[in-house]
């Protein structure tokens, strides 16, 4: 074990590129991962990884994440909304990306181009959006 760690050590000392494998690697799983979503819109959520992205710790299940964002398109039918969201603090870094929602109805708490609080939570089975609505604060009345 101790040998490794020292192998690992001098590794990390000799060889730069391993610092790039360990911010590039990452990066690009998410990336890929951000595509894969986007083409695959109909496929139901899939299972919360028990790793949360680069610098964020594992998801804590079934806790209420709060969060804020700009929806940017309604899926009513297949049950989605896809948000410009902010940084969801210990869950993900700001982006944008599909949440599908516990109940269809909240789809109707707003449309495309509302900035929106919401509420994620994580399950084995997957991430959710438990609540909707449009933002009181910080939103350009129309
Ligand atoms: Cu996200």
């Amino acid at each position: 074990m101790e040998n490794t760690l020292t192998s690992l050590i001098m590794l990390f000392n000799n060889n730069r590129r391993v610092y790039w494998l360990l911010i590039v690697l990452p990066l690009l799983t998410t990336i890929s991962c951000q595509k894969q979503r986007q083409i695959a819109q109909v496929t139901p959520p899939t299972p919360t990884p028990a790793m949360g992205p680069p610098g964020y710790p594992p998801p804590v299940m079934n806790q209420p994440y709060p969060a804020t964002g700009i929806v940017v398109l309604i899926n009513r039918q297949e049950g989605w909304i896809e948000i410009n969201h902010d940084e969801i603090k210990g869950l993900m870094p700001a982006m944008q990306m599909e949440f599908w929602v516990k109940d269809k109805a909240l789809l109707d708490n707003a449309k495309a181009g509302d900035r929106v609080d919401f509420t994620i939570i994580e399950t084995p089975k997957g991430e959710y959006l438990t609540e909707l609505r449009r933002a009181t604060s910080n939103s350009p009345s129309p």
